[in-house]
């Protein structure tokens, strides 16, 4: 076999295995993820029985007297998360709400399972009911973890909370982290009880991606959950609306936090410039 012709085997062998490495990481990445919604691919208008993204029992399905719009114009960024262009904003005109659920094809109710989203509110709010997100656990019921905003003890003191609801009563953790109107990306964690007793739900605000931050922004420990099957957007302060984004519901926290892959390119220009460093010193 000729020099040239053995370089352009290497080649081709190199090639195909960078190729073969660059889809296997792709895939690993989103193996584990439950459910996803960048709000990519939708019509403009109203979000009401659209749905894309990957892992949902059944598209969008919003209520109450307010709307929830999609636009492919805007996308919520919190770099370095991987986002897609587009995003949702649910609006509620005058006193009344505006929610918008989806159901996942996956029910959870055991092990650990992690929520990610990106918000952003469009005006503090100035009193009356919460603004929030949350992971549901019946069909038609706002019953679960809710992530939202909500006073501290007077106005204008708007924090971030979480509230757990298991039916028989819910419980209100404040993370202390005044609401502002720039874009703030949660993480939601519930840690089953492998006992059917009292799950543990912890809440982060704009915390780092790589690592999952030691301690929690704010924890509840004294509801028992059951199983958890939908994801719901809702606002019901008047006159206000909330845009969200990138919807994440995963089983670890890296599954929430994912930041964009090397590229194919760069895969392969480094694969490339390795091999013609090979045939250059060959040539010597
Ligand atoms: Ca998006
Ligand atoms: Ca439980």
């Amino acid at each position: 076999m000729s020099r040239f012709l053995k370089q352009s085997v290497l080649l081709t062998a190199v090639v195909g295995l960078l190729l073969v490495l660059t889809l296997m990481a792709t895939g690993t990445a989103q193996a584990t993820l439950i459910a996803y919604d960048g709000f990519s691919g939708y019509t403009d208008g109203n979000l009401n029985g659209q749905g894309q993204g990957t892992g949902w029992y059944d598209n969008w399905a919003t209520g109450g007297a307010g709307t929830t719009t999609v636009t492919s114009a805007e996308g919520l960024t919190y770099d370095p998360l991987l986002t897609q262009q587009g995003l949702g904003t649910a609006t509620v005109g005058g006193s009344s709400e505006a929610n918008a659920i989806r159901f996942t094809n996956t029910s959870m109710s055991s092990g650990t399972v992690y929520f990610s989203q990106l918000v952003q509110l469009r005006e503090l709010p100035a009193g009356g009911g919460p603004i929030m997100v949350q992971l549901v656990g019946q069909a038609g019921s706002d019953r679960g973890i809710a992530l939202h905003v909500g006073w501290v003890t007077t106005p204008p003191n708007l924090i971030w909370r979480v509230n757990v609801n298991d039916g028989s009563g819910s419980t209100a953790a404040s993370t202390g982290i005044t609401s502002t109107l720039d874009t703030t990306f949660l993480v939601g964690r519930i840690d089953f009880d492998a006992d059917g007793g009292n799950d543990k739900v912890s809440f982060y605000v704009n915390p780092d991606l790589d690592v999952e931050p030691a301690t929690a922004d704010a924890v509840v420990t004294n509801r028992n959950i059951g199983a958890m099957n939908g994801y719901r957007i809702c606002v019901t302060q008047a006159n206000h609306s909330m845009k969200v984004d990138e919807i994440r519901i995963g089983t670890t926290w890296a599954d929430v936090t994912p930041i964009p892959e090397p590229g194919t390119l760069a895969l392969l220009a480094t694969g490339l410039i390795g091999l013609l460093c090979y045939a250059w010193r060959k040539r010597k």
